[in-house]
């Protein structure tokens, strides 16, 4: 079965849609589980107004009956409230009311720097930005997080647990030890910038404010990891299959984000061989996880753990300079409404393209169209990677 999902919906358009394919038959699977996890992408200190007007919950299209997955793709929508405050400069029809010679209400023409505006406006040659930045916006991580959601409910069948928190945001670098707290999410949550050092939390909310203040934004760096991943997920025998490869690409592709690390990541260029890995001990334990998770592009059987940066939101209430593209003339950027920063939501959303990865990745090691089967199949594997370890352990 192929594993797949997509996309469609703009950021003040009807709404949002989401479509996943792959999930196997007879998995429980009830809203609230989907919503949660809308609800936490909302949240985060540093949100603008925007996420005041929407309430984001899925209507179930497809896939789901009687509160189990029935094998076929699952289809999700969320609407958009504010879809009411841009019906004219939104509709589909040509001659939409407010149209004024071919012409829409609250054009872009003047593209901010680091947004999808410019390239997307030459590429596509449109000449209102707003046709390129309206499905840029990251408005449509709510559907990725909606089939992320779904992923997470079928990792917890198969123990898998996936969370994230914090770790620097507007330069301020939180201080945690390891362990990290479980359940993650029950800590990170609690927080109002989902950071787990106290001292720090308060730190980056009076930053959040000073950047607001300024008409500025600010970016920051998430740690997203997940527990309880069993050995060999991913594969050595080619560039594609490689997990970390397929992390790196998923967690890249959210938007504004320009780093990604696994393990130490870059820190491990700059230390010894001695310093970096991982030593393998009696039981076939990991003295440390230096490398995240991941080796030869398979996962070690520790736990996952990835490192994200997000750049600063590119709309600025102060902002930047640019070029009217109407006029050819130098001009500054469109502020519109936006957040001063958004890096606690993207944690949220960097825990469903992880969630997405690693279900596609355990679909791909153990099959099955339904559960049940999928189920089996992992415990054999289990069972197999058990023998395998000796008997000794403990010693
Ligand atoms: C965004 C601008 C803001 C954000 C939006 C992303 O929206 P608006 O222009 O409607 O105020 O709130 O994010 C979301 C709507 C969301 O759900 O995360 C942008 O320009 O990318």
């Amino acid at each position: 079965m192929t594993f797949r999902f997509t996309t469609a919906g703009e950021s003040h358009g009807r709404g949002l849609v989401a479509v996943l394919e792959g999930i196997p038959a007879g998995l429980p699977l009830a809203a609230e589980r989907v919503n949660v996890e809308l609800k936490r992408r909302m949240g985060g200190y540093g949100r603008g107004a925007r996420m005041k007007i929407e309430a984001d919950q899925i209507e179930w299209l497809a896939g789901v009956r009687a509160g189990e997955t029935l094998g076929s793709p699952i289809a999700m929508l969320v609407w958009n409230r504010d879809w009411e405050h841009w019906r004219d400069v939104m509709a589909p029809e040509a001659d939409a009311p407010g149209t004024v010679g071919g012409e829409r209400r609250r054009q872009v023409t003047r593209p901010r720097p680091g947004h999808a505006d410019l390239a997307g406006s030459l590429k596509y040659d449109r000449q209102d930005a707003r046709d390129i930045l309206e499905r840029a916006s990251a408005r449509e991580t709510v559907a990725r997080v909606a089939c992320g959601a779904v992923c997470k409910v079928f990792l917890g069948q198969f123990g898998v647990e996936v969370g994230s928190h914090v770790v620097e945001l507007g330069g301020v670098t939180a201080k945690y030890h390891a362990p990290l707290p479980t359940p993650l999410n029950q800590a990170a949550d609690a927080s109002p910038v989902r950071c787990l050092d106290p001292d720090a939390e308060k730190e980056i909310v009076a930053r959040i404010d000073a950047a607001k203040a300024a008409g500025d934004t600010l970016g920051g760096i998430v740690e997203v990891v997940a527990l309880g991943v069993p050995v060999g997920l991913g594969s050595h025998v080619s560039w594609d299959p490689k997990l970390d490869g397929r992390l790196a690409q998923a967690l890249m592709s959210i938007p504004a984000v320009k780093g990604v690390e696994l393990g130490l990541g870059f820190e491990a260029a700059r230390r010894k061989g001695s310093e970096v890995h991982d030593e393998i001990l009696p039981g076939l334990a990991r003295a440390t996880n230096r490398a995240g998770g991941t080796e030869g592009g398979m996962t070690t059987g520790e736990p996952l753990v990835a490192r994200v940066a997000m750049k600063p939101i590119s709309t600025l209430m102060s902002p930047l300079r640019t070029v009217d593209l109407k006029t050819g003339g130098p001009a500054q950027a469109q502020s519109e409404r936006s957040d001063v920063t958004a890096v606690p939501a993207m944690g949220v959303i960097a825990e469903a393209m992880l969630a997405l990865v690693l279900a596609q990745a355990l679909l791909e090691k153990c099959g099955g169209d339904a559960l049940s089967e999928t189920k089996r199949n992992f415990e054999g594997y289990l069972a197999q990677v058990r023998a395998r370890t000796p008997k000794d352990a403990a010693s």
